[in-house]
């Protein structure tokens, strides 16, 4: 099984995933203009990481891998709980973190893919900082008194929110000190061994 990532991307949530359920993997970092590449986009056509090649598969999208990860390996118990509420609750942050947070941040990241004029990309950028405090101010309520996002017990989620939470640590002028509860979240999560792991292995470290 081979992961593909560009270092601290999205692709860090599988990482962690990968290094949670702790079978043998290979990682290989590849840059932004190789996911343009032909080669690469035999791989996933969308030119995106995270893209996990298994036997003579590769899978695409975060949420599906984790979905996928999740089946392949029931003894890491990295899945909701096996209840239709459970599935909810997977569903539910798959959609607010995958199709809301992610999304998010390209007009922060990248203004200039949303105008070319360069005297529009501070207000895009602001308008964008705004959303995305939003949407951390909606996580950030989530994780008050809890240490993981669902099931009272570490799943895939919290890699995943754990990945966008660095974004926010390493992007935002304030970190993650508008969000109390986030950041403790994340505090923890950087003394889990298989985080510390990914982390190095990406060569990504940030402060909170
Ligand atoms: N919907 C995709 C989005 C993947 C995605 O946007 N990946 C980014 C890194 S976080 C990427 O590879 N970007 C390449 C680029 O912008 O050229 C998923 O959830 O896997």
């Amino acid at each position: 099984m081979k992961l593909y990532y560009l270092p601290g991307a999205c692709s860090l949530a599988i990482h962690i995933i990968l290094e949670w359920i702790g079978e043998p993997y290979e990682a290989e970092a590849v840059t932004r203009e190789r996911t343009k590449s032909p080669e690469y986009l035999k791989l996933n056509p969308a030119g995106a990481v995270p893209a996990l090649a298994d036997g003579d598969r590769v899978y695409t999208q975060n949420s599906a891998i984790q979905k996928y990860l999740i089946d392949k390996y029931p003894r890491a118990n990295l899945g909701p709980d096996p209840t239709r509420e459970g599935h909810y609750e997977l569903n539910h942050w798959h959609g607010f973190l995958g199709g809301d947070l992610h999304p998010g941040f390209r007009p922060y990241f990248a203004p200039q893919r949303f105008h070319p004029d360069e005297s529009a990309h501070q207000a895009i950028r602001a308008a964008a900082f705004a959303n995305l405090q939003r949407l951390y101010g909606i996580a950030d309520r989530h994780m008050n008194g809890r240490d993981h996002v669902i099931a009272g017990r570490r799943t895939v989620i919290d890699a995943y929110l754990f990945t966008f939470s660095s974004w926010a640590a390493r992007a935002f002028p304030n970190r993650l000190g508008d969000f109390p509860h986030l950041k403790r979240f994340v505090a923890n999560l950087l003394e889990d061994p298989g985080v510390v792991r990914a982390l190095a292995d990406e060569g990504v470290s940030f402060e909170l």
